[in-house]
């Protein structure tokens, strides 16, 4: 890691601008996960900003935006493709996979590409990438942001630790889930630098009305080969971060290795977002759909589907 930061830094002074991204809907740990490492960056190379994506982004992620309390630059993908050019270090977060970052055009416009991730390596790796630090066994991109954060002695900010701490506990599902020492020592970490977890239980605050409806959609969901659960909601459509949501709540039902939640996201488009404790590959069950994603988390969209016929679908796959 050490060798990583060292190549990293030199990078950083080496280029004219730094841009941090990740991938398509965002969430908390690649959020925090820039907001750690802008404060590095930052240090060695000013022209350094973060992408972006008001129209698709998490609520928790637009609460978080209004409590950071220093300046942070942050871009749009329009932006970004203004500014990038062939000596821009574009630092990749959260993920590995062209197909599912943010801006995916951006990577083609620059020599200087890093990774980092903490997802199993799939296929469909980046080609162009300089180089990477990719760690499977690591809970969240965050976890991996602080171990930097440590070496670079560096101090963060109290809002800037409670995001990142509120990052650890969504890919950790409340540490539960690739958890190790490291975490906890990453966790702890976080507190020492000003985390708090009040604030950060006020990022996952939610309308009342929206936890009842999901609360009760649950009822719509039934058991698959002892182990795994389907939850099919009703005609109405929903959100991504619905489903999401919803796939998370099924694992915590006994017995339930893999959750799938399938709804409608568009008129005529049905979503599928699946979720693993681990055990049970989704990403290999949602590629059959025309998706992807990672083994413990993934997703597919079904165009020109109605929803039964793609619960059957699904259904075959699963038995
Ligand atoms: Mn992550």
């Amino acid at each position: 890691m050490k060798e990583f930061l060292n190549k990293l830094i030199v990078s950083i002074q080496k280029c004219d601008s730094v841009i941090i991204m990740s991938h398509r809907y965002m969430d908390l740990d690649g959020f925090g996960a820039a907001l750690g490492l802008y404060q590095i960056v930052k240090k060695y190379n000013e022209s350094v900003s973060i992408i972006i994506n008001k129209e698709e982004q998490d609520s928790a992620i637009s609460k978080a935006m209004e409590k950071i309390d220093t300046p942070i630059s942050f871009l749009t993908a329009l932006d970004a493709e203004k500014r990038v050019t062939a000596n821009t270090l574009l630092i990749i977060l959260d993920v590995h996979k062209k197909e599912m970052l943010e801006c995916p055009f951006l990577v083609d416009q620059t020599e200087h590409l890093v990774v980092i991730d903490h997802h199993i390596k799939g296929e469909h790796i980046l080609d162009n990438v300089s180089y990477s630090y990719i760690k499977d066994n690591v809970s969240s991109t965050v976890e991996i942001i602080v171990d930097l954060l440590k070496l670079e002695e560096e101090r963060i900010g109290s809002i800037i630790s409670t995001i990142m701490l509120a990052g650890m506990y969504i890919d950790t599902n409340n540490f539960n889930i690739k958890t190790t020492a490291n975490t906890y020592l990453a966790g702890a970490y976080l507190m020492q630098n000003g985390a708090n977890n009040v604030v950060k239980q006020e990022l996952f605050q939610e309308d009342k009305k929206n936890i009842i409806r999901r609360q009760k959609l649950l009822k719509n969901s039934h058991m698959v080969n002892k182990n795994m659960i389907v939850c099919v909601l009703d005609k109405n459509i929903y959100t991504g971060t619905d489903l999401a949501k919803i796939a998370e709540e099924l694992l915590q039902f006994e017995e339930v290795e893999a959750s799938f939640a399938i709804g409608y996201v568009e008129e005529n488009t049905v979503g599928v977002s699946a979720r693993s404790l681990g055990k049970i590959n989704v990403e290999k069950i949602m590629k059959c759909l025309g998706g992807g994603g990672h083994k413990t988390d993934a997703a597919a969209r079904m165009p020109n589907h109605s929803l039964n016929k793609c619960k059957d679908i699904l259904l075959e796959i699963l038995r």
